[in-house]
């Protein structure tokens, strides 16, 4: 465990608290009169994405004290280490090593002795071997039919990750493959992805690291029994089912032969882990070559982050901005806003990304954190986004940094829509840095009684995200920059960003309450008032008292 200071306690810390009071209200008009060449300074880029952050509340000495901040934490020591394969989840004494599944088939990368990198590129050749079968028509349901459709099973880190993958890169998937995705124990999620569709063209994907998980394997139990019931065929599992995971014995267990399993390790955690076999939905639509350009990209943000000075480092530049936001203004929440519908599960996405790794309370030598850590991620794309909730970060009382996502050329053919939703990106970050002044509302004929209602502070900060199109190695550059930047976040608070105790215990009490729920006598409970209320109005309305 590593104790050390405390972020809070390193000379950088005091010094950007110093700082951030002699800043007091000092803000972005300022800033960029009194340095006009700003816009084109406060910009880097790495892997494809170019990233302006002019529109922080932030001068050049708050950068050079937040990178003294990162150097005082030893941010660069700690990443080699994750590089490296050195066992950095202290708390559950393993490797952190999701980057080398995207690194090079030339690569080698020791875990406990042992060479991972020729184990990663076995699986992905079959995956590749699997995904090419399934797209050309020659692996074949058990009727002999052909697949054409395939449903993902899985929740968390073996869920969001391919729903997300997939939604972006639409444009690029085979499209007379349908794909549907099961996560949730509520039943209506597995009948409605799959009321339309006929088993005998339907491949379900079965992702789950531990193959335990109690949603997963009730969808999993409801899915094979759809299968075999209609096709009224026990061997339809093999046809029909295929199992991502790192337990052998439990994918056997369920019926699956493994060499129908494709597998990864204990290394890669569950929200790290959409560029391992638990994307193999995202190969299936996009196909292998989509996908490892995906992973090109991943690596392509591996390398900028692993050698990049921190100064010119994407993801070490925007963890470093949210730290200040986040413990210098007492910003609660972030915003996350694509200019791009296909990226509309990329907020909920990187929700589960930032907010798993990095929402704990207790620092890497089990001391209580003094000071916040993660803050709350959410977002929608724009424009609809600016149609519902902007307003309040337009004129709320709340600080809320955004990331604005965009990029310069279309994947739709509609090339005239594209310059209206890149002109709302631009115009809003504008606006939100800038605002309204009531003298400018005044010069526009604004009437008196509307003015302060009218006014906009600006101030209101974003990064803004541009890359040339929206393709597979673009999206590998995107979630390697969240990875990174969430990675940058947890050293300067000193936590274990890789581990999620907090996941489990919901998890055992909703194993002892389910029981309660089911049995056909009226239960005696033991828990608190509410919990004992609820529960015997639950039974009642259902009818089972
Ligand atoms: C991610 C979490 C969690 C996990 C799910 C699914 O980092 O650990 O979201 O991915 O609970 O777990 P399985 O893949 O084991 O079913």
């Amino acid at each position: 465990m590593t104790d050390g200071p405390r972020p809070t306690e390193t000379q950088a810390w005091q010094a950007l608290k110093i700082h951030r009071e002699e800043m007091g209200g000092a803000g972005l008009r300022q800033f960029f009169a009194e340095d006009p060449g700003r816009g084109e300074r406060f910009c880097a880029e790495g892997a494809g994405l170019f990233l302006d952050y002019s529109k922080n509340l932030i001068t050049g000495k708050t950068l050079s004290l937040l990178v003294g901040l990162a150097r005082e934490r030893g941010l660069e020591a700690r990443r080699d280490a994750m590089f490296r394969g050195e066992k950095i989840n202290v708390t559950e004494n393993r490797a952190v090593l999701h980057t080398a599944l995207r690194a090079p088939r030339s690569a080698s990368i020791m875990v406990d002795g042992r060479d991972v990198v020729p184990d990663i590129h076995a699986v992905l050749d079959r995956m590749t071997d699997f995904s090419d079968r399934v797209r050309d028509g020659r692996w074949l349901g058990c009727t002999g039919k052909r697949i054409k459709n395939v449903v993902n099973i899985g929740i968390g880190g073996s869920y969001l990750g391919p729903e997300m993958a997939y939604l972006a890169l639409r444009p690029f998937s085979r499209r007379t493959l349908n794909f549907r995705f099961v996560s949730n124990v509520d039943g209506a999620d597995f009948t409605e992805a799959t009321q339309d569709l006929d088993p005998a063209e339907t491949l379900f994907v079965i992702s789950s690291k531990t193959f335990t998980t109690l949603e997963t394997m009730t969808n999993a139990l409801t899915a094979r029994q759809w299968v075999v019931e209609a096709l009224g065929r026990k061997d339809a599992v093999a046809a029909h089912f295929v199992a991502v995971s790192t337990n052998d014995a439990k994918v056997r267990q369920f019926g699956i032969d493994t060499a129908n399993m494709f597998g990864f390790w204990d290394w890669v955690g569950g929200r790290y882990s959409m560029d391992s076999a638990i994307g193999l939905s995202t190969m299936l639509a996009v196909g292998p070559e989509n996908f490892r350009d995906m992973l090109a990209g991943f690596h392509d943000m591996d390398e900028h982050f692993r050698t990049s000075p921190l100064e010119s480092n994407l993801p070490a530049i925007m963890g470093l901005l949210t730290v200040w936001y986040n413990n210098f203004f007492g910003a609660q929440t972030m915003g996350i806003m694509p200019y791009a519908s296909c990226l509309k599960r990329f907020p909920a996405y990187l929700q589960q990304l930032q907010m798993e790794s990095n929402g704990k309370h207790v620092d890497l030598g089990g001391r209580f954190a003094d000071y916040q850590t993660g803050p709350i991620i959410w977002g929608e794309p724009g424009t609809d986004a600016q149609h519902s909730f902007y307003q309040l970060i337009h004129q709320g009382t709340k600080l809320i940094p955004c990331d604005l996502i965009g990029f310069c050329r279309p994947l739709s053919p509609l090339d005239h829509h594209h310059d209206l939703l890149m002109a709302n990106m631009f115009a809003q970050a504008e606006a939100l840095a800038f605002g309204k002044t009531a003298e400018e509302l005044a010069a526009e004929g604004s009437p008196d009684f509307q003015t302060p209602f009218r006014v906009c502070e600006g101030n209101r900060p974003t990064n803004v995200i541009l890359a040339e199109r929206l393709t597979p190695k673009i999206l590998g550059s995107l979630v390697a920059l969240y990875e990174h930047n969430v990675f940058t976040q947890g050293v300067i608070w000193n936590i274990d960003s890789f581990d999620q105790w907090g996941v489990e215990l919901g998890k055992v009490l909703a194993g002892r309450i389910t029981p309660e729920l089911t049995g056909a006598q009226a239960p005696k409970l033991g828990h608190d008032s509410s919990t004992n209320a609820l529960i015997g109005r639950y039974r009642r309305l259902k009818g089972s008292d």
